[in-house]
């Protein structure tokens, strides 16, 4: 058993002040569990705890003070540590829920012709649901002509960079649709649904009070001390299995009954009423990783279903750097987006867990590394919508559609061909 990689990923945060936090977590604890497989890894999925990293030989988890009891009850040998950064200042380089709001109002008024914003729905505290289809007459179904995605960020609250890529994506339609015929013609020819934020009011709380509090459920009032679901337990696929809790206080809890939240509910009916959406990427972070169904179960989905999310997956993979699988590699999970997308729905779904690959003591990635993130992901975003007409077709997305700059800040910098 080798379990030490806790003690460098601490060092420099064992330098910094722990700051007890009001709101969560003032017992927070980074804990690192022996873990050799899939199989022991889903064990520990199975106790309602967060794996927020895989490593070669153990797991890393955000749990509190009862999870190391109940570990160290069952014979676990762990090493734990009070999470670093509870004291660190929200970084203003994103957006959050006000900054989103602004940018997609932006991007409404400036190109009426192709972006039309509406709400899916509210949150648990009255929030909007805000998306945006992307697409020509986009106040009219079309459907019938024009393949359909769907790209939803943010479940998690505290997985700021995945508001950023699909954010990002809209931005970079926005600027481009008028002057470069690759967007204009990708635009005129599907319908996008982009949902940048599904949980607003996690976002609001993990940020409430000007730093940061690891918040990941979303605010269902739970009526006793611990609030929240996950909502990336909640979806309606062999919902209440195995790697989800039935218990409030862990951050895998599952809610009450399958789509119990307004956020997963108002997510569904997007997806149930537009059935001409063919391909659903849901950002998350961190790990850089892109994942596909089965959660639930080792075994693979059935051809040729496996091999499309295969070769879609490792292409979108190849322009990120990030490692394509399926998600039950990791640890069984039950009642995600993408099981529930696909079990049900039969549509193409992946999980793109963002940068950074691993916990380095900041599991909020600093605003500086946004503009690459973007721009890496952004060529993975463009090749499945190119996808989308005839999903499984083999090659590369085509050089001339590919994103005009090699990264963000060329592009920002006006540097384009
Ligand atoms: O646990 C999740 O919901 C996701 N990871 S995250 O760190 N963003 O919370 C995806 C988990 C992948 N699914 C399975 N391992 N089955
Ligand atoms: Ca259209
Ligand atoms: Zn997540």
């Amino acid at each position: 058993m080798r379990a030490a990689a806790i003690l460098t990923i601490l060092a420099a945060a064992l330098l910094l002040p722990v700051i007890p936090a009001q709101a969560f977590d003032d017992n927070a604890l980074l804990i690192e569990i022996p873990a050799m497989d899939k199989y022991e890894r889903s064990a520990i999925a199975d106790l309602g705890l967060d794996i927020v990293q895989v490593l070669d030989e153990s797991v890393l988890v955000l749990g509190r003070d009862y999870d190391l009891a109940l570990l160290q009850d069952l014979g676990y040998t762990v090493f734990a540590q009070p999470l670093p950064q509870l004291d660190v200042a929200v970084d203003p380089a994103y957006r959050y829920f006000d900054g989103m709001v602004a940018v997609l109002n932006t991007l409404a008024d400036a190109h009426p012709d192709v972006m039309l914003l509406s709400s899916i729905g509210q949150s648990w505290e009255s929030r909007e649901l805000w998306t945006i289809k992307l697409s020509d007459n986009p106040d009219q179904d079309e459907s019938a002509s024009e393949p359909g995605l769907s790209f939803v960020g943010q479940h998690h609250a505290r997985e700021h960079i995945s508001l950023e890529v699909p954010l990002g994506f809209l931005e970079y339609m926005g600027d481009t649709y008028d002057y470069l015929y690759s967007t204009t013609n990708l635009v005129q020819t599907h319908e996008i649904w982009v949902t940048p934020m599904l949980n607003p009011d996690g976002v609001v709380y993990d940020i409430s009070g000007g730093s940061y509090h690891y918040w990941r459920k979303n605010r269902r009032d739970n009526e006793g001390s611990y609030e929240g679901v996950d909502l990336n337990r909640n979806y309606g696929y062999m919902w209440g299995g195995s790697g989800s809790s039935g218990t409030m206080s862990s951050d895998t809890y599952r809610g009450p009954s399958a789509f119990s939240e307004p956020e997963s509910a108002a997510y569904r009916d997007l997806i149930v009423d537009n059935p001409s959406i063919e391909i659903i990427v849901s950002f998350h972070n961190f790990s850089k990783l892109v994942i596909w169904p089965w959660g639930y179960t080792y075994s693979a989905m059935p051809e040729p279903d496996h091999t499309n999310h295969v070769t879609l997956g490792t292409q979108y993979a190849s322009y990120t750097g990030y490692t394509p699988q399926q998600s039950s590699d990791l640890y069984i999970t039950s009642g995600d987006t993408c099981d529930w997308a696909y079990g049900d729905q039969g549509r193409i779904c992946f999980t793109v867990e963002l940068d950074p690959v691993q916990f380095g003591g900041d599991f909020y990635l600093p605003g500086s590394q946004i503009p690459e993130v973007q721009a890496k992901n952004l060529n993975g975003m463009l090749y499945l919508i190119w996808q989308s007409d005839d999903p499984g077709k083999s090659g590369d997305l085509p050089y001339g559609m590919q994103g005009v700059a090699r990264s963000w800040s060329e592009y920002n910098a006006g540097m384009i061909r």
